[in-house]
């Protein structure tokens, strides 16, 4: 076992964040679809959250937003000329197509990749796979980039291994650590390696939901855990309730989270509970682990609370105490029933003993808690000094970025500033000056 610390990558939010409704079954991104947004202040309530994590010790880094608009896409579906005349070609026929190619949707880094630590994987290494997440168009083309930057971050190949997105087909739908959990005694101990599905594509009787997508299927999860090298004895696999799906839980990360030997859950998150977690106990007891389930009821907290909430799209850190801080969204005090409940969880003498609470006003609105804006990537000391230093959040880091934000984030973009040919400029020119302040020349191919 090596000293390992858990490193929180959040998602820096790019200068087009906006409102476009484009996630079919996720609650939050069709109830606002075409608001204006406030990426400048989305921006800065994301930089907030890393800089006071970080100034509280945990190990804190960020993922730079990806090239938007993605006008090879665009050009991809026909829309021609100009850059301009493509952007002014997708407005006038095909606006959503538009919004798609300028989504901010790469800020949700749990989105961005699966990551299995050194400790869990047959060769020692650290192994990525960057998710297809097929499921939408706006985000099917993510893990090109992601593929790029988590390369150009953890470049050492004797250390890491990033590999490409599995096939993009129905099949092998997969949304990355959103559906991915790790539970072991300490972050650089051998643990157990968590699969949740919403779907099995080779098998039709299995459950899956009927009114909203199963965005993560069995076999995705499956071809992970061969990728990675994982021990069949340290993996579990498990399916998502389909009925909490078809009520806006797209991603197994909105009803339930885990760290540690601690799965904070709501009692309807898993199609077998019970089977569910004696595999957990089983394969936690492999690693001298004991299971500690911290189980929500429904007459405490009903599904659609925790779905407007985001109560468990929350953090679990470890702090040195041995304790857990719950990292919440500020919604979690703004509703009653989740409020009290919270109230009650500190209260009661177990695991989690503090609540940590941030304004994400500007994701949530998309559907992303403080949970989905974060990848978590647990490192020896000595990977985590062969990774690029550059994204390592520091005051420095901090107080270069916020001004960098207030240079070049408009405070306001509705659905028509997409078809300005200047927002696209401006998207630009603040990537290409990024690239400067993360010390990660051509991180993006601006071509
Ligand atoms: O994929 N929302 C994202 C939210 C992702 C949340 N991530 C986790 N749960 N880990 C999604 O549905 C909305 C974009 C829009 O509608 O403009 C969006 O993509």
């Amino acid at each position: 076992m090596y000293n390992a610390r858990e490193f929180n990558f959040d998602g820096l939010v790019g200068p087009s964040h906006n409102y476009a409704g484009l996630s079919f079954g996720n609650v939050a991104s069709f109830n606002n679809v075409k608001s204006a947004s406030n990426p400048r202040q989305a921006a800065l309530q994301g930089l907030a959250k890393m800089r006071e994590l970080a100034a509280r010790g945990f190990a804190q880094a960020l993922l730079p937003p990806q090239s938007r608009p993605n006008l090879r896409m665009l050009r991809r579906l026909g829309f021609s000329g100009t850059d301009a005349d493509v952007l002014a070609g997708a407005w006038r026929d095909a606006p959503v197509i538009l919004a798609c190619a300028y989504s901010a949707a790469p800020m949700w880094t749990a989105n961005a990749a699966t990551v299995s630590p050194s400790a869990d994987t047959a060769d020692g290494r650290v192994h990525f796979t960057a998710a297809n997440l097929n499921n939408k168009l706006h985000r099917a083309e993510e893990h090109v980039q992601a593929t790029r930057t988590l390369r150009a971050l953890f470049a050492d190949s004797d250390r890491f291994v990033v590999h490409d997105a599995l096939p993009s087909t129905p099949a092998f739908g997969d949304e990355g650590a959103a559906n991915h959990t790790r539970f072991a005694s300490s972050h650089g101990a051998a643990g157990v390696e968590f699969f949740v599905y919403g779907r099995v594509e080779f098998d039709p009787s299995a459950p899956s939901p009927k009114k909203y997508p199963a965005r993560q299927t069995l076999e995705a999860s499956q071809a992970i855990a061969r990728l990675h090298g994982l021990d069949a004895a340290r993996t579990v696999f498990a399916s998502q309730n389909p009925d909490v799906i078809d009520q806006g839980v797209f991603h197994n990360d909105v009803i339930a989270v885990g760290n540690g030997n601690v799965l904070f859950y709501h009692e309807q998150a898993f199609a077998d509970e019970a089977g569910t977690l004696d595999a957990l106990r089983r394969a936690l007891g492999g690693v001298g682990a004991d299971l500690q389930a911290v189980r929500v009821d429904t007459g405490v907290v009903p599904v659609a609370d925790a779905v407007a909430s985001y109560l468990f799209n929350s953090q679990l850190l470890s702090k040195p105490d041995g304790r857990m801080a719950l990292v919440v969204p500020h919604e979690c005090r703004e509703n009653a029933a989740v409020a009290a409940y919270l109230q009650q969880l500190v209260a009661s003498g177990g695991p989690i003993d503090e609540l940590v609470e941030f304004d994400l006003r500007q994701s949530m609105r998309n559907g992303g808690g403080p949970a989905c804006l974060r990848l978590r990537v647990a490192l020896t000391d000595a990977e985590a000094q062969a990774m690029h230093q550059g994204v390592v959040m520091t005051d420095d880091l901090y107080a270069r970025l916020v001004p960098w934000v207030e240079r070049h984030y408009r405070d306001r973009v509705e659905p028509k500033d997409l078809a300005d040919p200047q927002l696209a400029r401006e998207c630009m020119a603040a990537l290409e000056e990024l690239e400067r302040h993360l010390g990660l020349p051509g991180l993006y191919d601006l071509s």
